[in-house]
């Protein structure tokens, strides 16, 4: 019984090593099937996924139809979310906004959940709020962040 133990045991870790390889490259096959998916319009980073389908809107339009697709207007919370967006930002050649904004507290800038901002990427002087109407947050192909009015069209990148 005792071989037997140990000979079920070497089993089972061999076959656990091969479950390891094979997630591998599933997991491989997954990520390159994504970057093809999503080039030119979309990015991942990490978990998440960053994408457009060249449409603009103001800041109210945006949230729309990034809810009505089950995702939300893109909001940033590290670099590497930023940068992803900025990419989008530099193939589309057009600036969007993000799911960021002062509506509720001028000056106290807030994600759509009511999260306070933790990471942010404002250009040197912003936000100013410019004529006393900028509360909402547009990425410039810098990735730096200026707050603009929200009636103003930019193009619309969604969060999944
Ligand atoms: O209407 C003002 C905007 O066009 C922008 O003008 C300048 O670039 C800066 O003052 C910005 O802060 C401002 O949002
Ligand atoms: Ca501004």
């Amino acid at each position: 019984t005792q071989l037997c133990y140990h000979s079920e045991l070497d089993r089972l870790k061999t076959q656990v090593r091969e479950l390891e390889a094979q997630l591998k490259v599933l997991q491989a096959t997954v990520r390159k099937a994504q970057k093809v998916l999503l080039f030119p319009n979309g990015m991942t980073v990490g978990e998440k996924i960053f994408k457009t389908e060249g449409s603009e809107g103001n800041f109210e339009t945006s949230k729309a139809v990034c809810s009505q697709t089950g995702g939300l207007l893109a909001s940033p919370r590290n670099s590497a979310e930023n940068s992803a967006i900025q990419q989008i930002v530099a193939r589309h050649k057009k600036m969007p906004f993000l799911g960021i904004n002062d509506i509720q507290t001028e000056g106290i800038f807030k994600h759509l959940n009511g999260e306070a901002l933790g990471y942010s990427n404002w250009a040197s002087n912003e936000p100013n709020n410019s004529e006393g109407k900028e509360d909402c947050v547009e990425v410039h192909s810098s990735g730096k962040w200026n707050d603009r009015s929200c009636a103003e069209k930019r193009l619309i990148i969604y969060e999944y």
